[in-house]
């Protein structure tokens, strides 16, 4: 191949990288852009190791350069002097790696077990309290469930919590190996069907004012072929707007369609889909994600745009939009195009907040 075609290639490749790669800088998504006291530790561990490692390869490339430049060959006949077998080189080689590493894994395995310690789930103050709260994650093919349990209420696709606070999780998956990730919140921790993870994160308040207080959230763990697009949002309320959340939620009555449409919607719900989803936030139903506050959702099955066309869409051909999901897809002679149009303006109608 001609030589400036192959260079042509790698630029082009490398062009592309930069182009995708550009979309991962937002601050609601990257995890180089933390967001709190977690995340920012696990950032500054990641830029002091590079730190580290940067220093070696600076040292190293000057002393393989000092030796190339002096010690390369000047006639046929000459051998440089042999040092083999040195302690000294040998001790010195030895120590200084060992050295290096110290440096680098103590800070990080005391921030290892400083984030693992968990022991602060369950504990209650004076008045018999939670100290902390504790949400219980559970993943779903390919969807999201949040269940606060002192707070007696479930929820699912956009988790809600407050900011300038420890938030305890309790990962677990109803199915296969999923990973729970809020890139600019900390690591992911795995959902596994057999055991349950758990971890703490944490948000600023300027950070969530920063990103209009929704953060993204991803699926970590290849697990069918819908993976990517096992997302869920995050939002970060101050600690006000978080009780006045959970206040609606534990208040919130049985719904009351608004419309002659929507109370039309409310009966093919019944009928054809209140067999999978729970509309009342208490109600802990495994098999669909809760729809309680539905109307208040910033996406449709967590990643489509929360609009009617878009909800339609969903229940029409949820299946071409996620693969293998296990909602099924409701044609025309299941439910006709006007019984369409009356569950979406049902559902839309789904708040807790400002009804
Ligand atoms: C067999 C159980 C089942 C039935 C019946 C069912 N669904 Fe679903 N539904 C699901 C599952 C599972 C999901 C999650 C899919 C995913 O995101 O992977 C879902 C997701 C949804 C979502 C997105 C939820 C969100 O939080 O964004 C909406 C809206 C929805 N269903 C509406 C309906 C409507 C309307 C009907 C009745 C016409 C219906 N579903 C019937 C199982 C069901
Ligand atoms: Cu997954």
């Amino acid at each position: 191949m001609k030589h400036w075609l192959r260079k042509w290639r790698l630029v082009s490749i490398f062009a592309m990288l930069a182009l995708v790669l550009s979309g991962c800088g937002k601050p609601f998504l990257s995890a180089l852009q933390p967001a709190g006291d977690v995340a920012k530790q696990q950032y500054d561990l990641i830029l002091f190791s590079l730190g580290v490692m940067t220093l070696v390869i600076i040292v190293v490339v000057i002393l393989f350069t000092i030796v190339v430049v002096r010690f390369r060959r000047k006639s046929d006949s000459e051998i440089p002097k042999q040092v083999e077998g040195s302690h000294t080189l040998e001790i010195v080689w030895t120590v200084i790696p060992i050295l290096i590493i110290l440096v680098i894994a103590v800070p990080t395995v005391a921030v290892t077990f400083a984030q693992g310690d968990v022991s602060a789930i369950g504990k209650k103050d004076k008045d018999g309290n939670p100290e902390n709260l504790v949400v219980n994650v559970r993943a779903h093919l390919y969807w999201w469930e949040f269940e606060y349990p002192d707070l007696g209420i479930v929820t699912s696709q956009d988790l809600v919590i407050p900011t300038e606070e420890k938030v305890y999780f309790q990962i677990q998956s109803a199915d296969v190996k999923h990973s729970f990730w809020i890139p600019p919140l900390g690591g992911k921790l795995d959902a596994n069907p057999d055991n349950v993870n758990k971890f703490f994160l944490d948000v600023k308040q300027d950070k969530a004012d920063n990103v209009n207080e929704i953060f993204y959230g991803k699926c970590a763990e290849l697990c069918g072929p819908s993976h990517a697009y096992m997302d869920f949002k995050v939002k970060a309320l101050s600690k006000d707007d978080f009780n006045q959340w959970v206040d609606d939620m534990k208040n919130a009555s049985a719904p009351e369609p608004t419309t002659d449409l929507a109370r039309k919607g409310e009966e093919v719900f019944n009928n054809s889909c209140m067999s999978c989803h729970a509309i009342s936030p208490t109600e802990d139903n495994r098999l669909a994600p809760n729809l309680t506050n539905f109307g208040e959702r910033e996406a449709v099955a967590g990643i489509l745009d929360h609009n009617e066309d878009e909800l339609k869409r969903w229940i029409r051909e949820g299946k071409k939009i996620k693969p293998g999901n296990e909602m099924p897809e409701f044609n025309e002679k299941m439910i006709s195009n006007e019984e369409l149009d009356a569950l979406a303006a049902y559902l839309m109608e789904l708040k807790v907040q400002n009804k």
